[in-house]
């Protein structure tokens, strides 16, 4: 059995949308920078060292990497004489940005003991202090983009802070709660399918005021009619897909994915342990009994495809979910309760061309390999997302608050 659970708790950070709005260029880079401040306010330093394997990162190293972005693209080429605040922090803190220089290897994060957690916030202090100033001397367009973008990549980083957390407290035998005040998964009945009409249609972003590189340019597709689920897959859903083989059953599965299942012994979505006859899991609120009537979280793109097999549906592609989300307004965004993976690989859109500067290796270099999630999840901050937005992992991963919504070809 499981310990108690122990908390620590971040309740009181900031519901509204910190990047987003009118507000001016100071307040948002304030919110943003504050919001992260947040998130940690209530984790040990201990906390936020560890580093509970590859693909996670220690929480204080995104307190110092998303600094350095400021530093590194806002800061040093546009402040005269900006001195960097420690000259070690770009090996440390670059994460792969080749043009930038070379790195700390990713794996290893955790090892890096110092800077301390002080010498970060420092840091972070340094670096608000100058980009205050820089904002207040006012921004041109070029500039006010580079401004979201680093925004937005602080953002990004905040949902990954909840992700390497929860990942790093689910080895802990104490399971701790990343945040006791977590609002529950809503629950509600199984979804049923909606009507969408085809056509062509117009992907992309529109004319928001920021936008990632990867969801430009805006472009024709052309849909056959097709339905949609209005909620997501239930852990009440999964359980009966568990209890009918599943798992076992490899004539539901691509064959990477099959091999992955059974080279890692899946038989549940990530973090689900059975306890007699009740199945419990990780979650950032801590150890909680899995409710069937919530959206299942924490599968891969392999089982959400054998999922969806099993189902007689399909997982949409990212086409038909953008455009579904635009037209149809009956489709519940409640269910931004988990990412939701797409049969979409990837790609870039036609006519697509990253800069050639360094923040042109922000996505585009990433485009291979990787799988489409649309959508956001509770750990999103408010605002971030978007109906153009291209979340990307790859197939086999699951340690990201990822779900699934249904297609079905019309018969
Ligand atoms: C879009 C979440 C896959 O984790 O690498 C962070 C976000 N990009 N810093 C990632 C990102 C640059 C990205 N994901
Ligand atoms: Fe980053």
């Amino acid at each position: 059995a499981i310990l108690d659970t122990c908390t620590t708790g971040t309740a009181g950070v900031a519901a509204t949308a910190a990047s987003a709005g009118p507000r001016s260029p100071a307040a948002r880079y304030d919110a943003v920078r504050a919001r992260t401040d947040a998130l940690v306010a209530a984790l040990q330093p201990e906390d936020m060292q560890a580093q509970s394997m590859p693909d996670a990162s220690p929480a204080k190293w995104h307190l110092a990497h998303t600094t350095w972005f400021f530093e590194t693209f806002l800061l040093g080429p546009n402040v005269p004489g900006y001195e960097v605040f420690d000259a070690t922090y770009g090996y440390l803190f670059n994460s792969y940005y080749e043009a930038v220089g070379p790195r700390h290897p990713r794996p290893m994060r955790g090892l890096v003991t110092r800077p301390g957690v002080e010498q970060v916030r420092a840091y972070r202090a340094h670096v608000d202090a100058h980009m205050r100033r820089f904002i207040a001397a006012g921004l041109d367009a070029e500039r006010e983009a580079l401004l979201r973008l680093g925004l937005a990549h602080e953002e990004q980083h905040q949902e990954l802070l909840v992700m390497d957390v929860q990942h790093l407290f689910a080895q802990s035998p104490l399971k701790p709660a990343f945040d006791p005040a977590w609002p529950a998964t809503a629950a509600g009945p199984a979804g049923r399918f909606r009507r969408v009409a085809g056509g062509p249609v117009r992907i992309g972003a529109t004319d928001e005021p920021f936008a990632f590189d990867n969801e430009l340019p805006r472009h024709t597709v052309w849909l056959e009619p097709f339905e949609l689920a209005d909620r997501l897959v239930t852990n009440g859903q999964w359980l009966a897909f568990m209890a009918l083989g599943g798992y076992r059953r490899p004539e539901l599965w691509l064959s990477d994915g099959w091999a992955q299942c059974q080279a890692e012994a899946w038989d549940a979505p990530a973090y689900w342990q059975r306890e007699g006859d009740t199945w419990f899991h990780m979650t950032p609120g801590g150890w909680q009994a899995v409710d069937p009537d919530a959206a299942v979280v924490h599968v891969s793109y392999y089982e959400a495809e054998a999922y969806a097999r099993f189902a007689g549906a399909r997982l949409p592609t990212e086409a038909e979910w953008e455009h579904a989300v635009r037209s149809r307004h009956d489709l519940d965004q409640v269910d931004d309760t988990a990412w939701q993976w797409t049969a979409s690989a990837y790609a870039p859109y036609p006519g697509f061309r990253a800069a050639d500067d360094a923040v042109g290796e922000y996505n585009g270099k990433f485009m291979n390999g990787q799988m489409v999630l649309r959508g956001g999840a509770m750990a999103t901050p408010p605002g971030h997302s978007r109906p153009s937005y291209r979340n990307f992992y790859r197939p086999g991963q699951r340690w990201m608050f990822a779900g699934v919504r249904l297609a079905r070809d019309l018969a």
